[in-house]
C-alpha cells in the first residue's frame, strides 16, 4: 500500500457532522476525527462461474487486486482504508438473508445461495469513482438489481429504493464511531434502481466478495460516487419517498442523495474535475456520469447538472 500516500488522501468524513461530534465527545470544541487502524484477508469461498456480459467494458486496466481488497471504505470496520481487511476478517456472511419488501406485492427473504442460484453472477467491469476523488477498475461478479426488484413486483406507488447495511456492534467496531448513523443506509430512484447498469455484487475477479468488499452482497451503481455503493445489505425496501441516506444526513451540504460523478460540480472541499487511478502514476481527468452517461443520461433530463449532486 505504499504507492498510496496519505497527503492524497482526502477522508470522506473529515468534516464530521459538528452535533454528532460533540454528542459523542461531551466537549464543546471539535476538530478532526481520530482514525482507528489494522490489516489482513479473510477467506473466500467459490461462486458459480460467470456467464459474459453483454455491457460493454471500459479500456482502463484492471486495477490489481491487492488494491481492490486492500484499499477500502468500510466505515463499520475502520477509518482508515488499509486497516478495514484486517479488521473486517472473520466477518460472519454465512447464514445471510436479504428481506425485501416495502411497497411490493410479494415481499420475501432471500438467502444469499439462493441469490445466486436464481441469478447466477455475470462480469462487470466497472469503473468505481470515490468522493474523495480516487478511482478504481473493478471486476465485479453479480446480477442486475432489476431482476431481484421484479421478483417481489413493486407497486405503482413505489418511486424509490432503499437499502441498509447489517448492523451488528459485535462484528463491526466501526457501528461505535458517531461518524454516521448506523446502520448505513443508501437508496436509489426506482429508474436508477432498475437500470441495467446497476447491479447486487456477489463477487470480484471471478471470487466471492471478501467482507471488506461488502460481502456477501453489495450494491454497485457505477455512474455515481461510490458511497452510494452499500455494503453487506441485510434489507431492501421499495418506498414512496426520497430515503434519508447516511452520508445525506451527515453532512447534507456534501454528499447529495443523487451523487452522480460529475467533474463540473466540486465538493466544498476539493475539485471533482480529476482523479488518481489506483495503482497508476498519472491522475486522469474524471467524466461526467463516471464515463456512463451514454446509458443514464436520460434518466436526469430533470436535473439541473450544474448541482446534480
Ligand atoms: N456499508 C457501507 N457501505 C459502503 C461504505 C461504508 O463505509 N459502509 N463506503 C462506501 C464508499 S465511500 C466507497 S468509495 C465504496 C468502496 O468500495 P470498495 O472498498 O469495495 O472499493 O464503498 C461504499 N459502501
Ligand atoms: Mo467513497
Amino acid at each position: 500500500m505504499d504507492k498510496i500516500r496519505s497527503s492524497e488522501i482526502t477522508p470522506e468524513h473529515l468534516f464530521v457532522s459538528r452535533r454528532k461530534f460533540l454528542a459523542g465527545m461531551g466537549i464543546a470544541a471539535a476538530g478532526a476525527v481520530v482514525l482507528s487502524s489494522c490489516k489482513g484477508i479473510a477467506e473466500t469461498t467459490p461462486v458459480s462461474s460467470p456467464t459474459s456480459s453483454a455491457v460493454a467494458t471500459p479500456a482502463d486496466k484492471l486495477t490489481p487486486i491487492e488494491d481492490v481488497t486492500g484499499y477500502n471504505n468500510f466505515y463499520e470496520f475502520s477509518l482508515s482504508k488499509t486497516e478495514v481487511a484486517a479488521v473486517s476478517q472473520g466477518f460472519k456472511t454465512s447464514p445471510w438473508t436479504v428481506a425485501v419488501g416495502g411497497l411490493v406485492n410479494k415481499p420475501q427473504t432471500f438467502g444469499i445461495e439462493d441469490l445466486v442460484k436464481k441469478f447466477p453472477p455475470e462480469e462487470r467491469v466497472y469503473r468505481l469513482r470515490c468522493v474523495e476523488a480516487w478511482s478504481m477498475v473493478i471486476p465485479w461478479l453479480g446480477f442486475p438489481l432489476g431482476k431481484l426488484l421484479a421478483e417481489v413486483e413493486p407497486l405503482s406507488s413505489a418511486k424509490y429504493v432503499r437499502f441498509e447495511t447489517l448492523y451488528d456492534t459485535t462484528q463491526m467496531p466501526g457501528q461505535g464511531f458517531l461518524v454516521l448513523d448506523w446502520p448505513y443506509v443508501e437508496g436509489l430512484r426506482l429508474d436508477e434502481a432498475r437500470h441495467n447498469l446497476t447491479i447486487m455484487s456477489t463477487g470480484l475477479y471471478g471470487k466471492s466478495l471478501l467482507p471488506q468488499n461488502g460481502a456477501p452482497l453489495r450494491l454497485v451503481v457505477p455512474w455515481k460516487y461510490g458511497f452510494k455503493s452499500i455494503k453487506s445489505i441485510v434489507k431492501i425496501d421499495l418506498v414512496a419517498d426520497m430515503p434519508r441516506t447516511s452520508w445525506a444526513l451527515a453532512a447534507p451540504s456534501e454528499y447529495g442523495f443523487y451523487a452522480n460523478v460529475n467533474p463540473g460540480v466540486s465538493h466544498p472541499r476539493w475539485s471533482q474535475s480529476s482523479e488518481r487511478r489506483i495503482g497508476e502514476s498519472s491522475r486522469l481527468p474524471t467524466l461526467l456520469f463516471n464515463g456512463y452517461g451514454e446509458d443514464v443520461s436520460s434518466l436526469y433530463k430533470d436535473l439541473d447538472l450544474r448541482k446534480s449532486f
